[in-house]
């Protein structure tokens, strides 16, 4: 979608700390950090929010390629989070279907 940031950023239009790319998916550092290692992970096809994913088989792989981000950065071992923040009341504010992977500190429950 040509508005779209995220799919800017997966065309490579505009720069983001890239950590990993392929098989239609893009990982890369928020700009916002929240935890010591905090990546994006989006599907380089438009897909506005969690509720718009009607196939399963990407969310599959939108979920794998997050646990590979938090293998491959160093998080996974002692433990991370991944976030689908959806529509405005579950905070989302860019509407491109992204995971959060926060590592690297504890995390507290419940969730603000
Ligand atoms: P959410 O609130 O779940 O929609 O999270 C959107 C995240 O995207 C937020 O943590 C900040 C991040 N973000 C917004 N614009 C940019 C950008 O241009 N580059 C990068 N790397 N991150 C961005």
């Amino acid at each position: 979608m040509s508005s779209c940031i995220f799919c800017k950023i997966a065309a490579g239009e505009i720069p983001a700390q890239v950590v990993k790319k392929g098989d239609g998916m893009v990982a890369f550092r928020d700009l916002n950090p929240q935890a010591p290692t905090h990546v994006l992970v989006i599907p380089t096809t438009h897909l506005g929010s969690l509720n718009d994913a009607k196939d399963a088989a990407v969310l599959g792989k939108l979920m794998a390629f997050a646990r590979d981000v938090a293998l491959e950065t160093g998080v996974a071992s002692k433990g991370y989070r991944v976030v689908v923040n959806t529509n405005p009341d579950g905070g989302q504010t860019v509407f491109h279907l992204h995971l959060h992977v926060l590592g690297g500190r504890a995390m507290k429950w419940p969730p603000g």
